[in-house]
């Protein structure tokens, strides 16, 4: 059976909502970030890069949560254009590497100035808050003029949309008026949410209890680079 590593964390989320939606088997292994499990060697040989999502389907493995949304779509061939040369297989390239590289880097460093660093800090926080706030403009006014992300059906790339998007006024920090902002993004947030494998990808939370405190073994675990501060003190 496929087994899905993963946390609640937006990236992961993204590929359970895809599993829900293919009705695939697969067993949901908690990897906790807070308690350093990302490092255990078994989970690092499966991504060098000690993050959350990854799966193991056979002999397949495949780490990066919009690599994983690409793999099994083409491989399911659904929630996918598959006709490889034509312009929406070129689209959905595009949106799919903009949400990889943008949204979620942006708004995952918007997150940690705003809510995580201490001060000083408002030269970081002013640079990832333009930069997430700049993000999802591009996507606001992509969703405008259109239902979906790409083309006239639900896709990955409404996928890989939705596990940022239901975090946006954390990313953000404006609460709910960040709806104000973003009408077209809720639009197409609320629409995923009603689906019923957005509802069970959600009971994901409820499945395993993951460590809540961010003590300071979860930071050691969650933000290593401090570790330099103190030596050069
Ligand atoms: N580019 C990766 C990023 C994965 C990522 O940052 N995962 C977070 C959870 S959303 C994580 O595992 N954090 C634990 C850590 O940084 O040690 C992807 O899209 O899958």
């Amino acid at each position: 059976m496929l087994k899905f590593f993963y946390n609640t964390a937006p990236n992961p989320m993204k590929i359970a909502l895809l599993l829900e939606e293919l009705g695939l088997s697969y067993e949901a292994i908690p990897v906790d970030t807070r308690q350093g499990q990302q490092f255990a060697t078994e989970f690092v040989a499966i991504n060098p890069n000690a993050k959350v999502p990854a799966i193991v389907d056979g002999d397949v493995t495949v780490f990066d949560s919009n690599a994983i949304l690409l793999f099994l779509a083409d491989r399911e061939k659904q929630f996918i254009c598959l006709d490889m040369a034509s312009p929406e297989r070129a689209e959905t390239l595009s949106w799919l590497m903009f949400i990889a590289s943008g949204i979620g880097p942006f708004s995952g460093q918007s997150v940690h100035f705003r809510h995580v660093a201490p001060e000083p800090k408002t030269y970081a926080l002013n640079r990832y808050d333009y930069e997430a706030n700049r993000h999802w403009k591009i996507l606001e006014k992509h969703l405008c003029e259109r239902t979906f992300m790409v083309g006239e059906q639900y896709t990955v790339v409404d996928m890989a949309f939705w596990g940022w998007a239901r975090m946006l006024p954390y990313v953000l920090g404006t609460g709910d008026a960040t709806w104000t902002e973003y009408p077209h993004v809720k639009r197409l947030l609320d629409q995923i949410n009603a689906r019923p494998a957005a509802q069970r990808a959600e009971t994901l939370k409820s499945r395993h209890s993951f460590k809540a405190e961010m003590d300071a073994d979860a930071r050691k675990f969650l933000f290593p680079q401090n570790q330099r501060l103190v030596n050069s003190i």
